[in-house]
């Protein structure tokens, strides 16, 4: 089946906002006297925000009402730091690539796991550039479960073999092979090499070239 639609995760993919990410972990933990590094953070890459938090909490326990003050609170911090993005915040080639696709007849959607997501969008100027959001809030399960693609590709009114998932982090590139897509991974082999492709960026991608590489059966 020709590939139809793309469905772009967005921190790691189509901008950084993980550096924010682990300012406002990194900023919690201090608070609460928990050593946290970046090689901690870089277990969080595409993970939900409870998830990432009980990572964080390494094994603590702590009643729900706290956990959800702690989420809120690290949401916060989170908030404050993406107020300063603007366009020029994209990750190199990425908008690019969207605006080629799209020229090219093909659909897009965004499938990140962020709640904040569709306001990083706004805040980057690409929001436009999506037929379909799916985010945070979209389904229950969260990566590395396929419902979060799944969801995307029913917006897009697609089949998941029609679809190409673009992902940065281990936990979506299983969701996406999980769901029969078909994966692009951004980042080192480590991360993302079970993914069809593997670039280290999107900068320079075309999209003709891209598409050859993918082991799609016409
Ligand atoms: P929020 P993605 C993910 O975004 C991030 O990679 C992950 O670090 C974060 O915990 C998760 O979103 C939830 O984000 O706290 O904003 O709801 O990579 O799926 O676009
Ligand atoms: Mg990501």
């Amino acid at each position: 089946m020709p590939i139809k639609g793309f469905i772009f995760d967005l921190d790691g993919v189509l901008t950084d906002t993980a550096e924010y990410h682990y300012r406002a972990w990194k900023r919690l933990a201090d608070e609460l006297d928990i050593p946290f590094t970046r090689a901690d953070n870089e277990a969080l890459r595409g993970i939900s925000r409870r998830e990432s938090l009980l990572l964080l909490l390494k094994g603590r326990a702590y009643p729900e009402e706290t956990l959800r003050k702690l989420m809120e609170r690290k949401n916060g911090y989170y908030l404050g730091y993406i107020r300063e993005m603007t366009p020029q915040d994209m990750l190199p080639g990425a908008r690019e690539l969207l605006i080629e696709i799209r020229n090219a007849g093909l659909k897009t959607a965004l499938g990140s796991a962020s709640k904040n997501a569709r306001e990083v969008i706004e805040r980057l100027g690409i929001a436009e550039l999506f037929d379909a959001v799916a985010d945070g809030y979209s389904v229950t399960r969260q990566k590395p479960a396929p419902d979060l693609f799944l969801h995307a590709a029913t917006l897009l009114g697609l089949s998941p073999t029609e679809c190409v998932v673009v992902e940065d982090a281990t936990a979506g590139v299983e969701a996406a092979l999980t769901g029969g897509f078909y994966v692009i991974g951004i980042g080192p082999q480590e991360r993302v090499g079970k993914a069809h492709v593997i670039l280290p960026d999107l900068s320079k991608v075309r999209l003709d070239q891209l598409l050859a590489r993918l082991p799609v059966s016409v």
